[in-house]
């Protein structure tokens, strides 16, 4: 008999997800036979940045989220700068790959210790830990007292990462550093000093206490690198200039975990409405003439999400997808190697910080002027901690005429599409086995391994206390 089991909200993550599972027995196993992820939250910062300033892009669009802004950053500037037809000096280049790398190393420290490895291990004894579904937890008590240290030990290391971004960024999470043309930071030796002493903490920690952690929980639960796999077509932006013209982390995309990369075609991005509420006139638009109009109810909607498809196919992005394409890892595509190679990419952005760092010339120039044209289009592409991200700007007499933006949570969470193809999320939790329907942490386990982040993926914009004139879809409702 089937039993739909909604998880609603998702917690461990940032935003608000629901996740609806039906489970069945298949060949006498019980197991997740359809599965649905709606994002419960309306994104309107497309909206909010039209008829702005597009220098205000990379500030306003870093307040989509607290945990990745710095990408967000990035890739706005990244547009701006291509639509001044620049190219940054080095020393600009350097600074945003170290501010955005620190980002990198806090962010996938948080999502092990501190969003995933509670689905695997038991919290301490005391609220926000308790109550926990009691299923399936196979580390002994000693083994799971050292990772609730290493938990605290994450904390700390999470405090080291913001400081060490926080140097040249000026301020963490939300960066006031990243301008079109380069950086406000000047970087100086004493700087460059103070990083290193970071860089060499969080590179113990890394090499020392997440991977080897990582590692524990992968002996322990093996049978997770069968679980959860998706579609395996994975995408990747690329991220952090390299001096030479490189990316640290190369763009490119494979279909079915095939070794073979292809550049991204950032035309062959279209993003389905089928079953996102939003109306049905944009359907399937590239982001660079796509829309924002939201309709609330539509037939059997069911996310604020749109789908983002690649050549019509839903595609991975992530930490995963990023070491595949640029061949660092390639063990397998599920649930236990996102978190290997969200590790492993770790280990790789701290050290490549490292050379950025001696790179850095102190009296060099971080920043070059240069004019805005008034009109012109442009797409800046990067990274987040969660993957691929798009910011697509149209300017017009000055100001931002139209603005995109596709999150790796997009890719990831996204809905089903109009020919009934379901996302990354929805199709990897299909098949995974549940022990107990009143507590499905296979489920979670699957889903966290995205690192889904609804922040990101959807918002809600909210006018003053009392005014009344928030309205979706056409309706009139009180703001409260
Ligand atoms: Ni809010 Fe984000 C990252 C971006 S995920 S965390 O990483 O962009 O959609």
């Amino acid at each position: 008999m089937k039993t739909i089991v909604p998880i609603d909200p998702v917690t461990r993550l940032e935003g608000h997800l629901k996740i609806e599972i039906e489970v069945d027995q298949v060949g006498g196993k019980q197991q997740i036979t359809d599965a649905r992820a709606t994002g419960t939250l309306f994104r309107g910062f497309e909206t909010i940045l039209q008829g702005r300033s597009p220098e205000d892009a990379p500030h306003i669009t870093q307040r989509i989220c607290g945990v990745c802004p710095v990408p967000h950053a990035a890739a706005s500037v990244n547009a701006l700068d291509d639509l001044s037809g620049i190219e940054v000096p080095n020393n600009a280049k350097l600074v945003r790959n170290l501010v955005l790398g620190a980002n990198f190393i806090d962010s996938h420290i948080l999502h092990f210790y501190h969003l995933a490895a509670l689905d695997f291990i038991e919290g301490p004894n005391m609220p926000p830990w308790q109550p926990s579904w009691k299923v399936d937890k196979r580390l002994s008590g000693a083994v799971t007292s050292v990772l609730v240290e290493h938990y605290k030990q994450a904390l700390a290391m999470r405090r080291k990462a913001h400081e060490l971004g926080a140097i040249l960024g000026g301020r963490l999470p939300h960066t006031p550093a990243f301008i079109r043309g380069g950086t406000t930071a000047v970087p100086k030796s004493a700087d460059l000093t103070k990083m290193r002493t970071y860089l060499g903490e969080l590179l113990k920690f890394i090499r020392t206490v997440y991977i080897p952690d990582v590692n524990a929980l992968a002996a322990a639960y093996s049978d997770y690198f069968d679980i959860g796999g998706g579609p395996g077509n994975l995408i990747a932006f690329g991220v952090f200039d390299e001096l030479n013209g490189t990316h640290l982390l190369r763009n490119g995309l494979t279909k079915s975990g095939s070794p073979i990369i292809e550049p991204v075609d950032v035309w062959s991005i279209k993003e389905n409405i089928g079953h996102s509420w939003y109306t049905d006139a944009n359907q399937n638009l590239n982001p660079a003439v796509g829309e924002t109009v939201p309709q609330y109810p539509k037939g059997d909607a069911y996310s604020w999400i749109k789908s983002p498809r690649y050549n019509g196919a839903p595609f991975e992005a992530g930490p995963l997808a990023r070491m595949w394409v640029n061949g660092d890892y390639r063990n397998g595509i599920s649930v236990m190697d996102r978190h290997a190679a969200r590790a492993e990419e770790a280990l790789k952005v701290a050290n490549a910080m490292l050379v950025w760092v001696n790179q850095i010339q102190v009296g060099q120039p971080a920043y070059k002027q240069s004019t805005l044209p008034s009109a012109g289009t442009a797409i800046g592409l990067s990274e987040a901690p969660r993957g691929a991200l798009g910011h697509w700007v149209k300017v017009q007499s000055g100001k931002i005429a139209k603005y995109q933006i596709i999150t790796p949570t997009c890719w990831n969470a996204s809905p089903m599409d109009s020919l009934g193809v379901k996302g990354p999320v929805e199709q990897a939790l299909i098949g995974t086995p549940i022990k107990d329907v009143a507590q499905p942490i296979e489920a979670l386990r699957v889903v966290h391994s995205f690192d889904p982040c609804l922040s990101c993926a959807v918002h809600v914009s909210r006018p003053k206390e009392g005014v009344r004139i928030f309205a979706i879809g056409g309706g009139l409702h009180a703001n409260v």
